[in-house]
């Protein structure tokens, strides 16, 4: 039975496919010409053997899960350096009659995972109920910016997967520190197999090579997992913590909208959280909306046991006070350090300027932390806050009545809602 179509499950040696070889016989005997359709010939069917063409049915199936954070097998999982995850790739076969032979999966470890040794995970990694033999397969001792394969030399399991058979592979990898938040990790793992045992089967000479018309079948999958860094936590990323002169609207830390004044002073935090992961060019930046300025910022303090290399990171004021910063550079956060919250204080004050006026509102939109992932600067927006300004807006009413000292009673109010 040839490999045709060429590697391909196509007819016509595609899968319960029936193929019929027929003999045809004729002869003469006195004069008369024997043949099938003659009266007592046998029958055609006496005549012809039919074949059905069994082709391994093989699935693969990829799974993944965070051993560290205790997730479910899925097809994607989200993580963060230093985390543990768990491949599981089960082979099925569900042919009745055909085994699938000589299996061979590989998978590229990138630099951002780093594969356990095979020898020291504890896990039967190549299907062979054996768990951390020598020959589990190749994994080049662990690591990353290789490829692993498991196959048919180290593993019964993968030298024949049979009828109805069924192999799970399983390894795992830690995810390295110099991963960026919301950064994603595609591995895409290939398995190949043939329809004959080693490179011919039983066949006589000439044997073919597999893959070719003359050899076995090759067959051919691919699946690929996503695995997603965890994004920077910007819940409640900004919020109002002082004011100088009006009362605040809310219990501080405020998110507004607030009744300021012109002149007035208000004190802003930004947060944000990040999980172990590494930043680099790592930035923060406030520009101030039209109408206030910064006037003050506190420096941002990195321990230098959570943070690598860490440090005191002052803040830059634009001459105009238009813009504060702070650049905090490449920093690793490692995975002892756990999740990491950054605080930042900044002071601006509402301008008395023409634009400013009673009703208007300052929006300060403009509160980015941004860092390098993927070769470009990512930016990612924090929280808005709303002013509104207030002035006076003094009423005074003749009462229309004379005090008993003989004096004029006047009312004098000011506009509601700006204290
Ligand atoms: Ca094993
Ligand atoms: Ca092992
Ligand atoms: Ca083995
Ligand atoms: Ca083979």
């Amino acid at each position: 039975m040839s490999n045709n179509a060429l590697n391909n499950e196509a007819e016509p040696n595609i899968h319960n496919e029936t193929h019929t070889d027929q003999c045809d016989v004729s002869f003469k005997y006195m004069g008369s010409t024997f043949k099938k359709d003659t009266s007592g010939f046998p029958d055609t069917e006496d005549c012809q053997t039919q074949f059905t063409v069994q082709t391994p049915d093989t699935s693969f199936i990829k799974k993944i899960r965070n051993i560290t954070q205790n997730t479910e097998f899925a097809s994607s999982v989200s993580a963060h350096a230093g985390d543990i995850l768990e491949y599981q790739v089960t082979l099925s076969n569900d042919s009745e009659r055909a085994p699938a032979y000589d299996a061979i999966l590989t998978q590229a470890i990138p630099e951002s995972l780093i594969l356990l040794a095979f020898d020291s995970d504890n896990l039967d990694n190549d299907g062979d109920s054996q768990t951390d033999e020598s020959s589990e397969g190749i994994d080049n001792g662990g690591g990353s910016d290789m490829t692993l394969q498991i196959d048919g030399t180290h593993s019964t399991a993968m030298s024949e997967i049979l009828s109805n058979g069924q192999t799970t592979l399983m390894y795992r990898v830690q995810v390295a520190n110099g991963v960026n938040p919301s950064e994603i990790i595609q591995t895409t793992a290939q398995l190949v197999y043939d329809t004959l045992p080693g490179n011919s089967g039983s066949q006589l000479s000439e044997q073919g090579v597999h893959g070719t018309e003359n050899g076995s079948r090759i067959y051919g999958h691919s699946d690929t997992i996503t695995i997603t860094i965890d994004a920077i936590n910007t819940t409640s990323s900004k919020r109002i913590v002082g004011l100088s002169s009006t009362e605040a609207g809310g219990a501080f830390p405020f998110k507004g909208p607030q009744n300021v004044t012109i002149g007035e002073q208000i004190t802003f935090e930004l947060k944000f959280s990040i999980v172990p992961s590494t930043l680099k060019n790592w930035q923060l930046i406030d520009q101030m909306p039209s109408g206030m300025i910064c006037i003050h910022a506190m420096p941002i303090t990195l321990s230098n046991a959570l943070f690598l290399p860490g440090g005191i990171i002052s803040p830059e004021i634009s001459p105009d006070g238009s813009q504060v910063s702070w650049h905090l550079g490449e920093q690793v956060i490692p995975p002892s350090s756990g999740i990491q919250t950054i605080t930042a204080q900044l002071t601006a004050r509402v301008k008395n300027s023409d634009t400013n006026q009673a009703g208007k509102s300052l929006i300060n939109k403009n509160a980015s932390v941004s860092y390098m992932l993927n070769n470009s600067q990512q930016t990612v927006d924090l929280d808005d806050i709303t002013v509104v300004i207030c002035e006076p807006d003094l009423n005074i009413q003749n009462m229309g009545e004379i005090s008993p000292e003989g004096m004029q009673m006047i009312s004098v109010s000011s506009r509601p809602g700006c204290r």
